[in-house]
């Protein structure tokens, strides 16, 4: 369920992270609104340092993904920096507190001093109907696979080295659970018992709500990072100018997100594209939903966590 090379780091992670009780985890699977929650959560928190109505903002330079790193990646790239015991001295160089960091493991193979009885650190998980994650992952990946292709001289048609080129091999692959991160469903279960059993610790957060709601949605992640917005701050509109700053059309808009790559190599317009509910069905038959929706339901049965967008329910 994981890449090779994320292996180590996140025994790294598990044998010398030193979490601070005011530590927050942005966690998701891939493709379910990451990079918006990093924007939203970054501008949230550094308010008071970068108004968001401030055209020298940190986001309208840096790629959300350059503004709060991945744990795991970040552990990786400093034991190739140095050794495996120098993984310590990355911790030195992050921003002070309350300090910010994103993962895309599952809660269950966090670093245990995170996710223990009595650990003060926050969680903030996205989750997304699993149907559109699914489509925004083949796309981002096919985006990848091209100019990985044009890079090295070929034709760029999207075929990677396992030869997975038809959308319907994706999907198989989706259903059997076979995804970075593992099967989403088990992925976003872990974070909803944890949310249930935690809630001062860990907080659930649907991507489609985002998008219905953007200020509430705002407000309740700056509550639960314990940094409210004031009733004066909500009468001068700072709550709408972050949603705002943190638009998909904005970040889109930006030339360093039309042009630049992020420290994970990947070209920063990969990461925004629609950014719509249901865009699924511009690609699946409903036959192919249902079956991936029944596989959902059926691990998730008793749960009380339920998608937007299951094909049973909505459609
Ligand atoms: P990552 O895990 O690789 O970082 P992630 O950010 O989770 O990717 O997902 C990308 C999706 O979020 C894209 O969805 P789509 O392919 O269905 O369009 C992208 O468009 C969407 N997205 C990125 N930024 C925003 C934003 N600011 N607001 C809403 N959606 C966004």
């Amino acid at each position: 369920w994981q890449a090779e090379f994320l292996l180590k780091g996140m025994a790294a992670a598990g044998t010398c992270f030193e979490p601070e009780a005011s530590d927050i985890f942005l966690a998701s699977l891939p493709k379910s609104g990451t990079t918006w929650l990093k924007a939203l959560a970054f501008a949230t928190l550094n308010r008071a340092t970068h108004s968001p109505s401030d055209g020298q903002h940190p986001l309208n330079h840096r790629n959300p993904h350059d503004c709060v790193g991945f744990l795991e990646f970040m552990i990786i790239q400093q034991q190739q920096q140095h050794d495996d015991a120098g993984a310590r001295g990355l911790y030195e160089a992050l921003p002070s507190s309350p300090r910010l960091f994103a993962t895309h493991l599952p809660y269950s193979q966090l670093p245990h001093a995170i996710t223990e009885e009595g650990s003060r650190c926050r969680i903030v998980y996205v989750c997304r109907d699993p149907k559109d994650v699914l489509i925004s992952y083949w796309n981002f990946y096919k985006k990848v696979a091209a100019t990985a292709a044009a890079t090295a001289g070929g034709d760029g048609d999207g075929q990677d080295s396992a030869g997975v080129t038809k959308f319907e091999e994706a999907f198989e692959l989706f259903c059997e659970g076979r995804f970075p991160g593992g099967p989403h469903w088990l992925h976003a279960l872990e974070y909803w018992h944890a949310s249930q059993r935690r809630p001062d610790q860990v907080l659930f957060l649907r991507y489609e709500d985002m998008l219905g709601d953007p200020v509430g949605n705002l407000k309740k992640l700056a509550a639960f990072m314990g940094c409210a917005f004031s009733e004066e701050e909500e009468e001068a509109g700072v709550v709408e100018q972050i949603v705002e700053l943190c638009s998909l059309a904005s970040l889109k808009g930006m030339d360093v997100n039309k042009n630049g790559s992020t420290v994970l190599a990947f070209r920063n317009e990969t990461y925004f594209r629609k950014g719509q509910v249901g865009d699924w069905k511009n690609y699946m038959t409903m036959d192919m939903a249902a079956r991936l929706d029944k596989i959902v339901e059926e691990a998730t049965r008793g749960s009380g966590l339920t998608f937007a967008g299951s094909v049973s329910h909505n459609y």
